[in-house]
């Protein structure tokens, strides 16, 4: 019987399409995979500690929570910092990126944005969750330290991105620039395997995922595609089916495989919606693009936003192209009114 090839075989096989430094680039996706090894390694103890958290007192579910963040957090950063292929790492849960200054990083090329556990609110109902990675090339000299502009760079300056999904099985699901292919982790055996080469978005989709109790702070645009996903025409297959987890990798990764379109829309509760632009949405949008979707903030491509800040956010719509496309017409129709 013939076995499927692991992530480590894959990388080195398709290291030669690599866009630079070929063997640091492969290196650090190894090291990503083995910090997601390890954070998965904890998220799956999670309900024990929660357990024990119920019997005692009632907020330690929260502080296991923000202690597991923390966690994943630290356990990225560790295991990026042992090896030398980054130079620094913004993270979602730092207000500053961190330089990366010892000896073996002395030549690194590479910087690191993280969301370390995407959707953590959901882990003590047993709800995937997941991490967030985007890869950029350094523009400052090297050999000096990282500075912010290394890590403000639009996302169509991105050299890999990718997510590690903390589910029913553990994937980790990443793109160089070369398509999107997708890896379930097998315990037993401590490797990933691939499982979902090469994947496609669906061009049409049918599924809709939106926090609808946010109705009344959406933008006019929104609502009016919100009802549309509700009419009933079976010509263009509606009424659309509504799921969402509250987990944007979750969200994301369904949508992915059986078609559809994820939107954070701002509102008056989030001027500029939830969503993070360097750590959420762009590796999203890589991703997206790369399997033949679409991401925007309603009116502009993603990745082609020049951020301005670390932990800026922005609208985020994203999914299979026409209901992407879909979406926007309904924001030109009925523009905002501040
Ligand atoms: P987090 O990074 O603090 O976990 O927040 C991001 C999460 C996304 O995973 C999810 O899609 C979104 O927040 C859900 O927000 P809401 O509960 O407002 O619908
Ligand atoms: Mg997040």
């Amino acid at each position: 019987m013939e076995r499927h090839i692991t992530l480590g075989e894959f990388i080195i096989q398709n290291q030669k399409d690599f866009p630079y430094a070929k063997g640091e680039l492969s290196a650090l996706l190894s090291s990503i995979r083995l910090a997601g090894k390890m954070v998965n390694q904890e998220i799956n103890k999670a309900g024990l500690a929660n357990i024990i958290g119920a019997a005692g007192e009632e907020n330690v579910q929260g502080e296991a929570q923000q202690k597991l963040d923390v966690l994943a957090n630290d356990m990225f950063i560790s295991t990026l910092r042992k090896r030398g292929e980054i130079c620094g790492l913004a993270s979602e849960e730092m207000e500053d990126h961190i330089v990366f200054d010892d000896e073996i990083h002395s030549d690194s090329k590479y910087v690191v944005l993280i969301d370390p556990l995407d959707g953590s609110s959901n882990i003590d109902v047993n709800v995937s969750v997941g991490t967030i990675f985007s890869i950029y090339r350094r523009v400052t000299k090297e050999g000096e330290p990282v500075q912010l502009e290394d890590f403000l760079q639009p996302g169509n300056k991105q050299v890999a991105a990718g997510y590690l999904v903390y589910g029913t099985s553990t994937m980790l699901v990443y793109t160089t620039g070369n398509g999107v292919n997708a890896f379930t982790y097998d315990p037993g055996i401590g490797s990933f395997f691939l499982s979902h080469p090469n994947m496609r978005v669906s061009e049409k989709g049918k599924i809709y995922s939106i926090n609808e109790g946010n109705y009344v702070h959406m933008p006019e645009g929104v609502k009016q595609y919100i009802k549309w996903c509700q009419e009933l025409d079976p010509s263009t297959n509606r009424p659309l089916t509504s799921r969402y987890i509250g987990s944007l990798v979750a969200d994301f990764h369904r949508n992915l495989l059986k078609g559809g379109i994820y939107i954070y829309p701002k509102g008056t509760k989030a001027p500029n919606g939830k969503l993070r632009l360097l750590y959420e949405c762009n590796p999203m949008a890589y991703l997206i693009e790369q399997a033949g979707g679409k991401a925007s903030d309603g009116h502009t491509r993603i990745l082609d936003i020049e951020p301005k800040e670390l932990h800026q956010r922005v609208p985020f719509f994203c999914g299979s192209p026409i209901m992407v496309e879909k979406a926007e017409e309904f924001l030109r129709r009925y523009p905002d009114q501040d």
